[in-house]
């Protein structure tokens, strides 16, 4: 919010006005735009009731979902990057631990292990694939260089969702949507020096499950690419998960999924099957087998 224009156009000579009367922080409200200009205070916008909480989720059937689930079922400590997935440091996943800006997960997962080489099999970076496209490449090729132990997870959704699904050079599509060379990851992090990288599938739990505590411990980089694409960009086919016999544990909604609530005079997970997209991570997280996909037995 610095005055770029406003110096540009008095640097024409024409008088303006700017600076003076709105701040170079903060947000520009309609309240405030109206009440600087017109000096009329703005009526309060107070209303007599608390409205409802409503946190800012990923949607159902989102591949980021799982693997946050995971990260914190392992107890690891999470450098976290810009995108939908920065979703995953707020409640209920609450699994990511610091986001400084865009592209800063690898090279500051790399900092904290430097300076606490104890924390390297405890913590892991994650970064979306445009934010690693931008930015996260040349933390990789740091860690390489300083002799790191980086875990560094690549949440490949195969778009940038977060700014509204725009192309990316690993999409294989121009942002006009014109056919473009597509980066391969698994080349890439080769050619930078990392030995150990492995693509995984975002919905399956136990193998992402698995692959991350074997690089956690292994003693030089490695980068973990789960795939799966954004569940806006795919023509899903797949039948909403069905609920029985459920027993009330709850676990389940520690996903965050806006299509699982709970009907707390019945004591059961409802699935809300007009959002469920069908992906099947919240049959692998209940340990009764009481959510399932559509047709599957619970036998
Ligand atoms: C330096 C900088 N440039 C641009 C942005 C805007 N921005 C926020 S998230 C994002 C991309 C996220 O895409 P991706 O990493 O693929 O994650 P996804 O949202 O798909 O999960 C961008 C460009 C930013 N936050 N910082
Ligand atoms: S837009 Fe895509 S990546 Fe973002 S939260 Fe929704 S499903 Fe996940
Ligand atoms: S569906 Fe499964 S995990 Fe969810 S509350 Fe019921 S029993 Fe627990
Ligand atoms: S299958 Fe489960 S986690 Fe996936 S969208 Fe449906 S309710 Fe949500």
């Amino acid at each position: 919010m610095e005055p770029y224009i406003e110096n540009a156009v008095k640097a024409m000579g024409i008088k303006v006005t700017g600076k003076e009367l709105f701040p170079s922080y903060g947000e520009l409200s309609v309240r405030d735009v109206r009440e600087k200009i017109t000096g009329v205070p703005s009526p309060s916008l107070a209303v007599p009731f608390q409205s409802p909480m409503r946190p800012p989720v990923m949607c159902p059937g989102c591949p980021h979902r799982g693997v946050f689930y995971v990260l914190r079922q392992l107890k690891l400590g999470v450098s976290g990057d810009i995108g939908c997935y920065t979703l995953g440091a707020g409640a209920p996943l609450e699994a990511i631990d610091t986001t400084i800006c865009m592209g800063a997960s690898i090279s500051g997962a790399l900092g904290m292990e430097k300076a606490h080489p104890e924390l390297a099999e405890k913590m892991v970076a994650v970064i979306g694939d445009s934010t690693f496209c931008h930015s996260g490449v040349t933390g990789l090729m740091d860690v390489v260089y300083n002799g790191g132990n980086t875990t560094v997870i690549i949440l490949d959704n195969s778009i940038t969702a977060m700014t509204g699904h725009q192309e990316n050079p690993s999409t294989g599509k121009t942002l006009m949507g014109q056919p473009a060379p597509k980066v391969d990851f698994v080349a890439l992090c080769k050619a930078l020096g990392v030995k150990r990288v492995t693509e995984v599938d975002a919905f399956d739990l136990d193998k992402v499950k698995e692959v991350v505590k074997t690089e956690v411990a292994a003693k030089e980089p490695s980068v973990i690419i789960t795939r799966r694409p954004c569940a806006l960009i795919i023509k899903n086919t797949e039948k909403p998960v069905e609920v029985q016999e459920c027993t009330g544990c709850k676990v389940c909604l520690k996903l965050g999924c806006p299509a699982l609530s709970f009907d707390e005079e019945n004591k059961t997970v409802l699935v809300d099957t007009s959002l469920c997209t069908g992906c099947g991570v919240c049959t692998q997280v209940c340990k009764f087998n009481a959510l399932r996909k559509a047709g599957e037995s619970n036998e």
